[in-house]
């Protein structure tokens, strides 16, 4: 089922539509935002010449740096008095990046929003929770827009409280779960605390967004939760969630509503345009947004396009998984490590459970990764017989069924990414659990 026809465009009938709202963004942008005239002038370019949608690449980029720049509302658009919304999202240094919202941009975000929900089964007979946090995030407030629009009955749950997100999905029947994919694997764990019996549990699809996972994240929280997991994506500078979601129906990657939001890949370090198929920085203009449009702006998200029809129906094209930021990249030894990749090695072992940190260092001139993982219940129950501690220290010890899982992480991650690590299990519960978007990482390199 699709929310509306555009998703479902022939592809000349797509690119005349995009070509239409290219230019009429670039018009608005060059009369209304100084930053957008200084930079199509550098760069020899007219709003006129944009004819085609394949224009687009005599346009400038926008990096995150130029909203920092013009913070805190120097890209609007509009005047603050059609402005109905601001959100910001907090980067990890400094200040947020800003993002306004007029009326209509509102309305579009309910639609896309809508879509994303329609494309993973959702409709109005469902129930949604909706546990992405409320406030200056947009997960909150773009997942319960859109979950209105298609007529659900929407609890606004917002993140955290963990014990009563469990409490309300049984006694409210909720059906669609919203969260972060980490914190779908927290509610889990809480819910096993709390001996909840999963048959009184009504969940059947979640929408999980707003970091990083992989495919082994999603089987483990598909068996887990007794669901099925779709995979959302949206950054804030664009709209929020609602620029592109998996369907139900394939689960093999995100259709990108490219109507509204053109997407491309480029190089990283050239900025060249690459094909279809190609993997590097995806670079989305919100063609129809009109307090803050932004031109070709760099998400630093990594992913490759695919334009085959799906079997949904949907002729929209599809993004592969986000392997994970471009910042996030860690290079060890001169290899390139995405901690996506390391999770899913993790993930299949069946000896350890999705919750781990990696933690690089340098000792001399060498660095050095270390990946914390929790061991499951099982091995622990096992080894409890054995071991009567719960001392961290005394369970890392050579134990020897723990030194055979070690020994096989070590070697796959060694096989399958190309750096030795050191691992070190540690016991379930033990690693802090997310309400929102998970820290993974730990880099205590000098920089
Ligand atoms: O995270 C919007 C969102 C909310 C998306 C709820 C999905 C669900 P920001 O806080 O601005 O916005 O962060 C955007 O998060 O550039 C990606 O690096 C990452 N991200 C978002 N969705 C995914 C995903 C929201 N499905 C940044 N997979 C983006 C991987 C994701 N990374």
């Amino acid at each position: 089922m699709h929310w509306n026809k555009e998703e479902s465009l022939t592809r000349p009938e797509l690119a005349k539509l995009q070509g239409e709202r290219l230019a009429k963004a670039s018009e608005r942008v060059y009369a209304r935002v100084p930053f957008y005239k200084k930079a199509f002038d550098a760069k020899g370019v007219k709003p006129s010449d944009i004819k085609d949608v394949r224009d687009i690449a005599k346009l400038p980029f926008t990096k995150k740096s130029d909203l920092r720049d013009n913070y805190p509302f120097g890209l609007f658009a509009e005047p603050q008095e059609e402005i109905v919304r601001i959100h910001a999202s907090s980067g990890t240094t400094g200040k947020p990046t800003v993002v306004a919202y007029n009326r209509n941009d509102i309305s579009l975000w309910a639609q896309v929003m809508a879509r994303t929900f329609t494309c993973a089964g959702a409709t109005k007979k469902d129930v949604v929770q909706n546990a992405y946090g409320y406030g200056l995030f947009t997960g909150g407030l773009g997942a319960h827009y859109g979950a209105e629009a298609i007529g659900a009955s929407v609890i606004p749950m917002s993140g955290g409280n963990t014990q009563k997100q469990i409490m309300i999905m049984q006694d409210f029947g909720s059906t669609v779960i919203c969260c972060t994919p980490s914190f779908a694997l927290y509610l889990y764990d809480v819910a096993v605390d709390m001996k909840i019996n999963f048959d009184t549990i009504k969940l059947r699809v979640g929408l999980f967004g707003a970091e990083p996972w992989t495919d082994e994240m999603r089987r483990e929280i598909e068996e887990r939760l007794r669901i099925k997991a779709i995979d959302i994506y949206g950054l804030s500078e664009i709209i929020g969630p609602g620029v592109s979601s998996e369907c139900i129906e394939a689960q093999s990657g995100l259709h990108i509503n490219e109507d509204h939001f053109y997407p491309e890949i480029i190089d990283s370090a050239t900025g060249e345009q690459l094909p279809y198929g190609s993997e590097g920085e995806l670079v989305i203009t919100s063609m129809s947004r009109e307090a803050m449009p932004l031109i070709r702006y760099r998400t630093g998200d990594i992913t490759s396009l695919n334009p085959e029809k799906c079997v949904c129906g949907r002729t929209t094209v599809r993004m592969k998984r986000i392997r994970g930021r471009a910042d996030d990249m860690l290079i060890i030894r001169g290899v390139n490590v995405f901690p996506s990749q390391v999770e899913s090695v993790l993930l299949r072992s069946k000896e350890v459970a999705p919750h781990y940190i990696i933690e690089v260092s340098r000792k001399g001139r060498m660095d050095d990764m270390n990946v914390r993982v929790e061991v499951t219940q099982d091995v622990m129950d096992k080894l409890a017989a054995k071991v009567l501690t719960t001392d961290l220290k005394a369970f890392a010890q050579e134990e020897e069924e723990l030194l055979k899982i070690k020994r096989e992480i070590q070697k796959n991650i060694k096989d399958i990414i190309g750096v030795n690590t050191d691992i070190t299990l540690v016991p379930p519960s033990s690693i802090q659990r997310s309400e929102g978007k998970a820290k993974r990482v730990i880099d205590n390199r000098p920089k």
